[in-house]
């Protein structure tokens, strides 16, 4: 039986993902690299450091940078997008999830924020969801960011719950592929061709509901 909700964050609680999408779409523009619609599905989700290097690769010029150029383009990229986080409030959350959030707390489920965002813990403060949300994800008690399974494994752990007593939800690629990788019931939102690994296929936070997971995932 399923006792604890695990959520990404950045695309799931909060569209974010446009900031982020955004501040990189500034670093690729002053490196010259073209942006695609490919490119912004392999980065969605990944954490700073990997999107970076997949930007650079797309075109060409992963070992045109030293590490240290890369740190400081990665914390450029961090500049730009707490900027954004700036305005970042409560009018920011995604269409379905208070809603969502009110009925697992009223169905005794547990949740925990699985994201691979260093920037998360302030995201929920702005986003005032703390009351639902006292636990994060620690990124630094995990060895490998999503797609590696550790970030909802650390969720499950912290819930004090099985694997297989967790669903995790995540609107990323490599999200989707941490949660199967950790052995948990993988919700994915968004186009569902892109995110054909999850076990279910949400095409809208509006559709997260009890209702519709059971009826989708009936074990
Ligand atoms: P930061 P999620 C991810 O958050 C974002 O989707 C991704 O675009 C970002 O690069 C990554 O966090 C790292 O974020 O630069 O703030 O540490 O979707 O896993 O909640
Ligand atoms: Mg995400």
């Amino acid at each position: 039986k399923v006792k604890g909700v695990l959520f990404d964050l950045n695309g799931i609680i909060t569209d974010s993902w446009a900031y982020h999408s955004r501040s990189w779409q500034e670093i690729a523009n002053q490196l010259g690299i073209n942006w695609t619609d490919e490119l912004e599905e392999a980065i969605k989700g990944r954490d700073r450091i990997d999107s970076l290097n997949a930007i650079l690769a797309s075109a060409g010029k992963a070992d045109e940078y030293s590490l240290q150029q890369k740190e400081t383009l990665a914390d450029q990229k961090n500049e730009i997008y707490q900027t954004m986080l700036d305005k970042m409030n409560p009018g920011d959350i995604l269409p379905g999830i208070p809603a969502f959030l009110d009925e697992l707390t009223a169905n005794d489920y547990q949740m925990i924020i699985a994201s691979a965002s260093a920037n998360a813990p302030k995201e929920i403060r702005k986003l005032k969801l703390e009351k639902y949300f006292p636990l994060i994800v620690d990124l630094k008690t995990i060895k490998h960011n999503k797609p590696a399974p550790d970030v909802f494994a650390k969720a499950a752990e912290m819930l004090h719950l099985l694997p297989e007593a967790c669903v995790g939800i995540d609107d990323g690629m490599v999200g989707v592929e941490s949660i199967n990788a950790a052995g948990i019931v993988s919700i994915g939102v968004g186009d569902p061709q892109v995110l054909h690994e999850a076990d279910i296929n949400f095409e809208s936070t509006r559709q997260l509901t009890l209702e519709n997971i059971r009826q989708a995932w009936p074990k």
